[in-house]
C-alpha cells in the first residue's frame, strides 16, 4: 500500500495519474498547503522541504521498512522503475524520458509557478516579473511544441514525461497561454487528456475542497516563508525536551 500526502494542485496530480496508471492502491492524506498542513512533523518527516507530493512505499522491493520519497519527479521515477512502467526499456528513448521530466521539474514546473504567482497572486502588478515569466512560459511551449513535432508522446510511447508535463499545461488558461498557438502540444494535450487514469485523478482532486487560495491567510502561509519558518517549525515542541 502507498500513503501519498497530496494536494490537487499540478504537482499532486501527477502522482494521483501515475498511480492510478500503473493501478496501485493508495492512502491519499490531503496536506492543505493553504492552512499550513506542510509543517505538521509527520509530514515534515517525509518530505523535509514542506511541499507536496510526498509518498510512503510500505511495501518496497525486497521487504525490509518503508520507504519515503518526496520531490514529484522522484517519486514518478521510483514508481515506474519499482513497476517497470511508463519508463522506456530502450536506453536512448528511457534517457530522452529521464531528460524532459527533468525539463519539466526545473524549467517548466518553477517558470510556470512563478508565472502564476505574478499573474494571480501577488498582491500589487509587477510588470517586469510578469513580463520575464509570461515570456518564459511561451518560450518553454515553443520548446514542447516543436518536440512534439511528427510525435504521439514525448519519448516513444507515453511515460513518466508526459505524465509530469500534462498537469502544468493543463494550467494554460493560469498562465495566460493561447493554447492554439502551439498546435502540437494542443493536439498531445487533449489525446493525454481522455485517458481514463487522468479523467479519474481529475475527479478525485475536485472532490477535494480547497478553500480560498487567494485568502489572506492562506498567503500568508504559502508566501511568507523566510528560514524563520523553517526553524519554527523544526522547533522542539515545549515540554519535549
Ligand atoms: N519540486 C517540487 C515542488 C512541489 C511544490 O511546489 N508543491 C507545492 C504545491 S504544487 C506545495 O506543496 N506548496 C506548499 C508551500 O508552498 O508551502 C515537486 O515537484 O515535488
Amino acid at each position: 500500500m502507498i500513503d501519498l500526502y497530496y494536494w490537487p494542485t499540478p504537482n499532486g496530480l501527477k502522482i494521483t495519474v501515475l498511480l492510478r496508471e500503473i493501478g496501485l492502491e493508495y492512502r491519499l492524506y490531503p496536506i492543505n498547503i493553504g492552512k499550513g498542513d506542510q509543517f505538521d512533523p509527520e509530514f515534515l518527516s517525509v518530505s523535509p522541504n514542506n511541499r507536496i507530493p510526498a509518498i510512503v512505499d510500505h511495501e518496497p522491493e525486497g521487504g525490509g521498512d518503508s520507504i519515503s520519497v518526496f520531490e514529484s519527479g522522484a517519486i514518478l521515477l521510483y514508481l515506474a522503475e519499482k513497476y517497470d512502467q511508463f519508463l522506456p526499456t530502450d536506453q536512448r528513448l528511457r534517457v530522452q524520458a529521464i531528460e524532459w521530466l527533468m525539463w519539466q521539474m526545473g524549467g517548466l514546473g518553477p517558470m510556470l509557478g512563478q508565472n502564476h504567482h505574478f499573474n494571480r497572486y501577488a498582491p500589487e502588478d509587477v510588470p517586469y516579473a510578469t513580463k520575464r515569466y509570461s515570456d518564459e512560459t511561451l518560450r518553454l511551449y515553443a520548446v514542447l511544441n516543436r518536440r512534439l513535432i511528427d510525435r504521439d508522446y514525448i519519448a516513444g510511447s507515453y511515460s513518466i514525461a508526459d505524465i509530469a508535463i500534462y498537469p502544468w499545461v493543463n494550467r494554460y488558461e493560469w498562465h495566460k497561454t493561447d493554447i492554439d498557438r502551439f498546435p502540437e502540444v494542443k493536439r498531445w494535450y487533449q489525446t493525454i487528456g481522455e485517458r481514463p487514469s487522468v479523467v479519474r485523478a481529475y475527479d478525485e482532486a475536485k472532490t477535494i475542497d480547497v478553500g480560498n487560495v487567494a485568502s489572506d491567510e492562506s498567503r500568508r502561509v504559502l508566501f511568507g516563508q523566510t528560514d524563520v519558518t523553517i526553524d519554527q517549525a523544526y522547533a522542539v515542541p515545549k515540554g519535549s525536551e
